[in-house]
């Protein structure tokens, strides 16, 4: 009877938390052998919501798991945190700048930094939802001193997924063929999925896919666009953002984070950059990365690793590069605004 897990999860009452947190209780996230305590976050406004999905936690009757905790605090969201799935951010309002953005999402992440930075479980690992995802990572970091850097991460395996099945579409192949496919930069619409070193049933992904080195045709003019562009898309033909799916790939994030990616494999995530392929340091970037799994929790936590030595063509180091400098310039502005 393995000790619970204590997972906490901001914006429970939003549409993606109600998505998520019934599959990690069923297991789904952590595996089928891994109790888990919910600790739920949410503002005043939306806590009676949070507690009516509690309720409804309750009556899923789920063995896993072993309670749920409904708080508008930080302080006691995070205290015993080994995993904090922050979801809640504040969108985008009618005609907010940028920088209004970002200083109402600091005003956000950064507490809930310092509650991790002081209450948290040490194993604690942290994976950033709330847009923007990766500056959200970086306030929060920035608040939590005492975590080690690589413990602070921003979503972008939905973009990841996206691209596996853009591929498999084209090449007509299961998504299950297809591997090695990286989003790099920023969860925006700069990001750059790369096709270059993917493979489609182990054959590489360019010549399977008649992908000149130029990108020229289907890689530049179709794929790249429909994938970073893929969440506007589904909220013109849904009706809503994206939901399901991004639940799906918080849970998938963390389940590899802790349990280890596939051998041969790896996938994507924003990850606190230590200069990997001239990357400025300290920029929530995404990366190709593996992890090697290791024991679910605990002081030897499994790390992310960014799979060095790629060969980058023209093309994908100018498309990087320009992803991240809108990393740095979203940096140089939350620090203008003392937010890091
Ligand atoms: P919702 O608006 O349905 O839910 C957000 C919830 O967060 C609300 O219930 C709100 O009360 C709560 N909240 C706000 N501030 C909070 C705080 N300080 N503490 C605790 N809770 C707080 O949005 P939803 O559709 O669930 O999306 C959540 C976030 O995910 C958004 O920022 C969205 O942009 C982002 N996404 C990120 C994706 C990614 O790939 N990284 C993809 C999906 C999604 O767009």
């Amino acid at each position: 009877n393995a000790a619970p897990v204590t997972v906490t999860v901001t914006g429970a009452a939003g549409q993606i938390g109600y998505a998520l947190l019934f599959r990690i209780a069923a297991g789904d996230m952590l595996g089928p052998d891994v109790p888990v305590r919910l600790k739920l976050l949410e503002v005043p406004q939306a806590v009676r919501s949070a507690e009516g999905v509690a309720m409804e936690l309750d009556d899923g009757a789920f063995p896993l798991l072993r309670g749920v905790d409904v708080t508008t605090d930080a302080r006691i969201a995070f205290d015993g945190a080994n995993l904090a799935l922050l979801v809640g951010a504040r969108p985008r309002g009618p005609g907010m700048e940028r920088s209004d953005l970002l200083e109402a999402n600091g005003a956000i992440f950064g507490p809930q930094g310092a509650a991790i930075n002081a209450g948290a479980a040490d194993d604690v690992r942290v994976l950033v939802v709330g847009n923007p995802a990766n500056t959200n990572a970086l306030i929060t970091r920035a608040a939590a001193p005492d975590v080690p850097a690589e413990r602070f991460t921003a979503m972008t395996r939905l973009d990841h997924n996206r691209a596996l099945t853009q591929v498999a579409k084209r090449a007509e192949v299961p998504v299950s063929q297809v591997r090695r496919v990286t989003i790099w930069g920023n969860h925006s619409a700069t990001q750059y999925p790369d096709v270059f070193h993917a493979t489609v049933d182990d054959r590489p992904a360019p010549e399977v896919l008649e992908v000149p080195e130029d990108g020229a045709g289907w890689l530049t003019e179709t794929f790249v666009p429909t994938v970073a562009q893929r969440g506007a898309a589904v909220i013109e033909v849904r009706g809503g953002s994206s939901v399901a799916s991004a639940a799906n790939a918080a849970l998938e994030h963390t389940h590899d984070w802790v349990r280890g990616t596939p051998v041969g494999d790896w996938t994507s995530a924003g990850l606190v950059s230590q200069g990997e392929y001239g990357v400025p340091e300290g920029l929530v970037c995404s990366f190709p990365v593996i992890s090697d799994g290791g024991p679910a929790l605990g002081p030897d936590v499994a790390r992310w690793s960014v799979v060095e030595g790629l060969e980058l063509s023209e093309l994908s180091r100018a498309r990087i590069d320009a992803s991240v400098a809108e990393l740095e310039a979203e940096r140089e502005a939350v620090r203008a605004l003392g937010l890091v």
